[in-house]
């Protein structure tokens, strides 16, 4: 497939899943809106249709709770409530007294992108009236979210927010939640799986794994959702890098809007943040000797168990230092193994516990490549960031627009597909943007 065709092909599937004012990041899989998808979706949509990629961004802060939260699936569709678990039913978020009982909605977020998402769509229409007003509507709203994240999920005022839940980092099933699982037991949930009617079980979660997500939820209710009570007696809680990532790139592009529109209050508090933030990173979340960031666990005191490409996303936020960043791309070499494999692995190759088909525990995902790719050009590394977009644009061409993708590159030119949901939104949306790209 030439490059034109791809182009088409990727437009095609993003209008395809578009709905009322929101696009599903896959039909059959996930028939609902995503908060991260959103962001990448709205990237796609802004370089042929702007209005779409406003509405996609309005539709998901439209749902803001009152205290900054933004959840991280919206049941837009109650026709399709039995095709997702778990779906509103099992959340019950108006358990929470911050809830917005107009929506139906999870009880957890998403990394916050939504702040680089909009300078990058900004960027691209920057004159017209239409857009400047929108960013000014939408600015304190994405304001009101980073409050949020640095009020109520950093307790000790680190500058580094956790997260509650694996649903939040993006990454669900990551080995490096393994070590957290295996400290605690939790009892056997009865309930059926939608996602392996669609999907084959051996590249999702296993469900041993889906009765520990089900279980801190239910903890969660009991505490009637309270960031307090969580952060004092839940089981897991983690400083994610990636997670962390995209708080501080999204910070950085709120200073630059807030001094470009006027929100001059804003953009002191963000760099204070942000100051704390980007420190705190580099004092605890670097390792040395593996050359890259950790997950942190702050029930144990240490890091998670396990490299992952999560580990790569401070290059997006600029947060390494030069001598960082070069270690880092010594590690991204390893993860791809002279080639051996696409760039980048969701975990690392060398681990016992890597599985190529396995959704988070070793397939390549677009939109981490995206990350990378993009973090590489701000250090001026274009040889390298050329490597990840042509890796990216062939696992497409090859394996198609799918979700996730077999890493190892022949065994993936022999079965010419990849994993997961089909006509995936954000392997569209982000190959519409490399494809505009000009590196
Ligand atoms: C749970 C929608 C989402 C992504 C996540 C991805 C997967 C959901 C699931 O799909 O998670 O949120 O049901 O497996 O891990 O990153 O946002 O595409």
């Amino acid at each position: 497939m030439d490059n034109i065709l791809l182009l088409k092909r990727a437009r095609q599937i993003l209008l395809a899943n578009r709905r009322q004012g929101y696009t599903i990041p896959g039909a059959g899989i996930y028939p609902f809106q995503w908060k991260w998808d959103s962001g990448f979706i709205a990237l796609g949509f802004s370089h042929f249709d702007f209005q779409k990629a406003m509405a996609e961004l309005e539709s998901l802060f439209n749902v803001q709770w009152t205290n900054g939260f933004v959840p991280h699936i919206i049941f837009h569709s109650p026709a399709e409530k039995e095709n997702y678990f778990p779906n509103a039913d099992f959340y019950h978020s108006s358990l929470s007294e911050n809830a917005n009982l107009n929506y139906e909605t999870t009880t957890l977020t998403q990394p916050p992108v939504e702040g680089w998402v909009l300078e990058k769509i900004l960027s691209k229409r920057k004159f017209l009236p239409e857009v400047q007003d929108f960013v000014k509507k939408l600015f304190p709203k994405v304001m009101a979210q980073h409050e949020y994240l640095y009020e109520n999920r950093d307790p000790s005022h680190e500058g580094l927010v956790y997260i509650q839940h694996n649903w939040e980092s993006g990454t669900d099933n990551s080995p490096v939640w393994d070590e957290i699982w295996n400290s605690f037991e939790v009892p056997e949930y009865n309930f059926s799986r939608k996602d392996t009617q669609v999907v084959k079980e051996e590249q999702r979660p296993s469900k041993w794994e889906y009765d520990y997500y089900l279980y801190l939820i239910d903890l969660f209710k009991k505490w009637h959702y309270s960031d307090k009570t969580i952060a004092e007696k839940s089981p897991f809680l983690v400083q994610d890098p990636l997670f962390n990532s995209m708080l501080v790139a999204s910070n950085k592009s709120l200073i630059r809007l807030g001094e470009q529109f006027g929100f001059s209050q804003d953009v002191k508090q963000l760099e204070r943040w942000n100051k704390k933030s980007v420190s705190a990173f580099n004092k605890k979340l670097f390792d040395n000797d593996a050359g890259m960031y950790r997950h942190f666990d702050l029930r144990s005191g240490r890091w998670l168990d396990g490299l992952t490409s999560s580990g790569f996303a401070p290059l997006f936020a600029g947060i390494p230092s030069q001598q960082q960043m070069k270690k880092m791309l010594t590690a991204l070499e390893r993860f791809s193994q002279d080639g051996k494999y696409f760039f980048t692995p969701s975990f690392d190759p060398e681990n016992d516990r890597f599985e190529s088909q396995r959704y988070w525990r070793g397939p390549a995902w677009t939109n981490m490549n995206w990350l990378i790719y993009e973090g590489l050009k701000i250090y001026g590394e274009s040889a390298w960031a050329s490597k990840i977009k042509e890796d990216t644009l062939q696992m497409v061409r090859e394996q198609g627009f799918f979700e996730y993708f077999e890493p190892d590159k022949k065994k993936s030119q022999k079965q010419k597909f990849g994993y997961g949901g089909q006509q995936f939104s954000w392997t569209a949306a982000l190959i519409i943007d490399l494809l505009n790209d000009k590196l």
